[in-house]
């Protein structure tokens, strides 16, 4: 099974895409988690992203890119994969569809997570990432805004977009998210 998650920062995104990836048994991809890796560990993707995450900002698609490109055809991908926070914009979307074509993968959904900024706000000041300041975090509302949610039309229009209501406790999450995808949690 091949899932992409997206949605605004603090959503809850990684939160749920680690128990859905364990309940379904496919592996876990988050393009943040290995930006922020190879910034900690200074490698030369790591550097080119870290003004990027450090400020905010969307790392260049062709970064992304790369590095989604290198891990599909991983052992550990075999059984199909979740992409969390990939694609962003409507570039990567359309470069991960020819990804897939190209191996004669289909994409067997995009969840899309729906919450409130007020609700945003609250999450991101309590988890405190260094990225999670009051600027930051509207400089990243208004990206997601402007290139991520035309990447939810588009899976839209492809009628494989899932949309859930992500307010409420973690498990009502993804109750919702397992009853939408169809799996038995
Ligand atoms: P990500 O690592 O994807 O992180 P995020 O969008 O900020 O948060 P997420 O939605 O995963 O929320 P979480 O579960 O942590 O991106 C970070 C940065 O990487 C981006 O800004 C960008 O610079 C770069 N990047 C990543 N992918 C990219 C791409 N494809 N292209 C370009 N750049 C890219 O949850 C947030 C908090 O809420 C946590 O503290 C959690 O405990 C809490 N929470 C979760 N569920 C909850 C619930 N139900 N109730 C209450 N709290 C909850």
């Amino acid at each position: 099974m091949r899932i992409v998650f997206i949605g605004p920062p603090g959503a809850g995104k990684g939160t749920q895409s680690l128990k859905v990836a364990s309940a379904l048994g496919i592996t876990h991809l988050s393009t943040g988690e290995v930006l922020r890796e190879a910034n900690e560990k200074g490698t030369p993707l790591g550097l080119r992203a870290k003004e990027y995450l450090d400020n905010g900002c969307l790392v260049p698609d062709d970064v992304v890119v790369e590095l989604v490109a290198e891990r599909l055809d991983g052992p550990d991908c075999e059984r199909g994969y979740l992409f969390d926070g990939f694609p962003r914009t409507l570039p990567q979307a359309e470069i991960l569809d020819r990804l897939l074509r190209e191996r004669g993968l289909p994409l067997d959904g995009a969840v899309l997570f729906e919450i409130g900024e007020a609700e945003l706000f609250r999450r991101l000041a309590e988890r405190g990432r260094s990225d999670d300041d009051g600027y930051t975090i509207r400089k990243r509302l208004r990206d997601y805004a402007a290139l991520t949610e035309p990447v939810a039309q588009y899976y839209t229009q492809q009628q494989t977009l899932h949309r859930i209501d992500a307010v409420g406790t973690q498990q009502e999450v993804f109750d919702r998210i397992s009853r939408s995808l169809g799996f038995d949690a």
